[in-house]
């Protein structure tokens, strides 16, 4: 038992830094209606060092992807990127038109006032990577924020 609450408090203090380096604000989620699987996830991010935003997760989301949203050839569509770069110290906005989080084979209905759990996960430029634990608030279909 001794053992155990040793490694959690060792767990717990190894993440501390990178929560200390990427502020993540006003996190939210998309409601969804019901049948639909797929909704977008949004929030502004700033981190004090140079890093990226190389994979998300969620308990909710069969699969979650980081998206792009871009004209081609006149016509507005989205694309999957590998990551969005966080420059040290300027905020990045994760916005409903332009980078975003796609939850993906929802397991449930998602609605207005629920929270969704989401992990970031973080590479530094050392490609050392860390997690950070989001709560996304839900809002309505057309918040835009
Ligand atoms: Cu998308």
């Amino acid at each position: 038992m001794k053992h155990v609450f040793a490694g959690l408090v060792l767990a717990a203090s190894l993440l501390i830094p990178a929560h200390a380096q990427v502020t993540v604000k006003d996190a939210w989620v998309r409601a969804t209606v019901p049948q639909q699987n797929v909704t977008g996830a949004f929030m502004q991010l700033n981190s004090a060092k140079p890093v990226r935003l190389v994979e998300v997760r969620s308990p909710l989301a069969g699969m979650a992807e980081i998206h792009e949203m871009a004209m081609d050839k006149d016509i507005m569509s989205m694309r999957a990127v590998t990551g969005v770069d966080l420059p040290a110290g300027k905020a990045v906005e994760l916005k409903p038109g332009g980078f975003h989080i796609m939850l993906m084979d929802l397991k449930r209905q998602v609605k207005e006032g629920d929270t969704v759990p989401l992990t970031l996960v973080i590479e530094g430029r050392d490609k050392k990577r860390s997690r950070i634990e989001v709560k996304a608030m839900v809002k309505p279909l057309g918040h835009t924020n």
